[in-house]
């Protein structure tokens, strides 16, 4: 999975990318137009608590790649032209975080001067819609043209949903909240509009904002929430501080900020619900190791996950839920005595937290 951090300027995206990915972008190269890209372990106290029990060779977290992407200047061209290399950065994320500021900065001040949140939504997001009307407008074009003489079914069975996005996006409305099948979503794909791809507010707090976190979360989710966009909040310059600090150290200096969460487990948290994931675990002496899939997958799907072969020659998969397994004191023996081993079939829906082996030919 690839997260993209898009923001305005001076938003606090490096602050972000740099806290939870642990690296240091040298000066110079932040805020320059290239992308930087960084690999996260999802935290997992599950299979923490897994590896502890079976002491593997190896534990191997999900991951999860966050790309910093630079690029947008607001007015710099004075029209939707995003850079190519914004648009090769965006291209492949699975969602965006677009980072708002809502911390105070005498020395970088807020190149409209005043910290005001759905403005610079509502910035952002035009600039987001125009450049997908220029795409949609650009394809309807060529279609309308080529299809009365043309055989192309394709493009028949395009047009009315690229008409339908169109009218959409006039109206000022991005495409990621509206009710598309997966099959037009599917046929969206090869655009790569950008008001498709998820989206997760994140307010920039700084440390003095703790008490007004959760009425400014409200208030934007009131304006701006819907089926595919979450909104959250993180604390930038702590969270940066606090990346170089040990898990234990971490702890402490959260407990004196009084801050819930770190900001890496807030926006993994939210990404999975905003994009329908979960996880599965497969455990053992050789490798204890964390899978992510989409909520509703089965057990057929979920072993393909592990190893494409696995799809044709599936036999069976054995499931402990994790709780269970726990709670039999980390031993599959006595969780079968107590009737929570079972062998399920292709069809079986893979639970988040489930452990699986998987049984094949
Ligand atoms: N006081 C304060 N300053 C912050 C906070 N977060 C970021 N900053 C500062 O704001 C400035 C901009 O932050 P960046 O993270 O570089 O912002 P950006 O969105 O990456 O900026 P560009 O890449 O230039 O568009 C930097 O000087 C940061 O140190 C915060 O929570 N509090
Ligand atoms: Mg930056």
């Amino acid at each position: 999975m690839q997260l993209g951090i898009v923001g305005l300027p001076f938003s606090g995206k490096s602050t972000l990318f740099q806290a939870i990915t642990r690296t240091h972008l040298d000066a110079a190269a932040v805020g320059k137009t290239d992308a930087h890209v960084g690999v996260v372990k999802v935290p997992d106290p599950r299979l923490d608590r897994c590896a502890a029990i079976f002491k593997p060779k190896s534990t191997v977290h999900a991951t999860i790649e966050f790309v910093d992407v630079a690029g947008l200047k607001k007015g710099a061209t004075g029209t939707a032209q995003f850079t190519t290399s914004f648009l090769s950065a965006v291209k492949n994320n699975d969602a965006l975080i677009q980072v708002v500021r809502l911390f105070h900065n005498d020395a970088v001040p807020h190149p409209d001067g005043s910290i005001e949140p759905l403005r610079d939504i509502a910035t952002f997001e035009s600039e987001f819609i125009l450049s997908d009307m220029a795409i949609l407008e650009s394809r309807i074009d060529k279609i309308r043209k080529q299809v009365p003489r043309s055989h192309d079914e394709q493009a028949k069975k395009e047009l009315p949903l690229l008409e339908k996005c169109l009218a959409l996006l006039e109206a000022e409305k991005p495409l990621r909240n509206e009710d598309l099948s997966p099959e037009e979503l599917h046929l969206l794909k090869t655009y790569q509009l950008l008001t498709v791809k998820p989206m997760l507010i994140a307010l920039s707090l700084d440390e003095s904002q703790q008490a007004v976190m959760d009425q400014e979360i409200a208030r934007v989710a009131a304006a701006k929430a819907g089926p595919r966009t979450r909104v959250v909040a993180f604390f930038g310059k702590i969270d940066m501080e606090m990346s170089e600090l040990s898990g234990e150290e971490a702890r402490l200096f959260m407990r004196e900020y009084g801050i819930r969460e770190s900001a890496l487990d807030t926006l993994i948290r939210e990404a999975y619900a905003l994009l329908g994931l979960q996880s599965f675990l497969t455990v053992g002496e050789d490798e204890c190791r964390a899978w992510t899939i989409r909520a509703g997958m089965t057990a057929q799907e979920a072993a393909g996950v592990i190893h494409s072969d696995f799809v044709s020659k599936f036999i069976r998969a054995e499931v402990v839920h994790y709780d269970h397994f726990i709670a039999a004191g980390g031993s599959f023996a006595k969780a079968k005595e107590a009737g929570h081993w079972r062998l399920e079939g292709k069809n079986y829906v893979v639970k988040d937290g489930d452990i699986l082996n998987i049984r094949h030919s």
